[in-house]
């Protein structure tokens, strides 16, 4: 039995220095060591043996085992650091490549826009209302003090989908629901930013859609003086203190006396230019001081406060401020033009 162990050790190590990879090396792990193995083999014969005899035979096949098993363990080691090798040579990593870009997008200009404006009129300590899109008749043209038979109230001019209820025309209808939430506390001072809907078609300056800021305020004693120096302090925030303003005499149905507001033009300074086609003027917005009806219809006694109110809207603040030439560039959504406006 001992012959036979001593050949097994021989006839093992042998083989052992002649493995080549780490699945052979197994094989022969379980051909010798395992539970049906050959070392196995050998020693079932143990129970045969006297009692003299058993305890040598065991040690020898201890020692068997034990040089086996040297010798697997170091053939494991060697092909586990080849392994290890050969896969930082394979999986180098160039640490000094530079990462990859993530593409981030950019505000779009009419956001841009809106939030500059808010800005400088919560500066002024106004807050800023919304509303909804979807307006009755009463909120959008009956409180505005437009009668029965405006064009604006025409199907041809506005979107209705009942005889009641239509797409706003302009954000005033929020500057109604705010005086109404007011119930009466002065002052009000309110911009209210948002689309609105006019059935138009569209070419380089009209847009079935469109977002207009109007603002709105409420107190005792306000006047035209108020409404002129809030405009001013506006347009030299937006454009530069250098800009001026001038009114012209207009008509709104809700405001009287109403105004149209020009802005020195911003492109060549009054001096006369494509731009404000040679008049140095350039129109920016409507205004004017709340009609007495309207006040009325917002909850507040006209006998004992007054109110201004104004109205622009973004896309043409837009165009002038970013030399834009057709407001279909803001719907279209093209990215070399959304992307002019990243960070700027
Ligand atoms: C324009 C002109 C304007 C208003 C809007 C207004 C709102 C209330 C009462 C009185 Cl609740 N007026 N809004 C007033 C004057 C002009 O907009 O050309 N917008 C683009």
């Amino acid at each position: 039995m001992k012959d036979r162990l001593e050949a097994l050790r021989v006839e093992a190590l042998a083989q052992l220095q002649e493995v080549a990879d780490a699945g052979r090396l197994n094989d022969l792990r379980v051909h010798y060591l395992g539970k049906k193995g050959q070392l196995t083999e050998i020693l079932r014969g143990m129970g045969g043996l006297s009692a003299e005899e058993r305890p040598v035979i065991g040690q020898v096949a201890n020692d068997v085992r034990a040089a086996i098993e040297a010798v697997l363990a170091d053939k494991q080691a060697a092909f586990d650091r080849a392994e290890t090798a050969r896969r930082l040579a394979a999986e180098t990593i160039d640490v000094t490549l530079p990462g990859r870009s993530v593409a981030t997008g950019s505000i779009h200009p009419l956001t841009k826009v809106t939030q500059e404006i808010e800005d400088i009129f919560l500066g002024m300590g106004y807050t800023i209302a919304e509303g909804p899109e979807v307006e009755t008749d009463y909120f959008n043209f009956e409180a505005l003090n437009l009668p029965k038979d405006h064009p604006a109230r025409d199907m041809q001019d506005s979107f209705y989908i009942t005889d009641e209820i239509l797409l706003r025309t302009h954000t005033s209808p929020v500057q109604i629901r705010a005086m109404k939430n007011a119930d009466g506390a002065t002052p009000l001072k309110v911009i209210c930013p948002g689309r609105v809907y006019r059935r138009d078609d569209d070419d380089a300056t009209h847009s079935f859609m469109f977002h207009q800021i109007e603002g709105l305020v409420v107190g005792p004693d306000i006047r035209m003086s108020d409404l002129k120096g809030t405009l001013l302090q506006f347009v030299q925030a937006m454009y530069g203190p250098q800009v001026q303003i001038r009114l012209r005499p207009s008509f709104f149905p809700f405001t009287e006396p109403s105004a149209e507001v020009d802005v020195t033009c911003t492109q060549c300074g009054g001096q006369g230019c494509r731009m404000c086609k040679h008049s140095g003027w350039i129109e920016i917005l409507g205004c004017g001081m709340v009609h007495p009806k309207v006040l009325e219809h917002g909850g507040f006694d006209p006998e004992q406060v007054s109110g201004f109110a104004f109205g622009m809207g973004v896309e043409r603040i837009a165009l002038l401020k970013y030399d834009i030439d057709d407001i279909r560039h803001f719907y279209n959504n093209d990215l070399r033009f959304l992307g002019q406006f990243a960070r700027m």
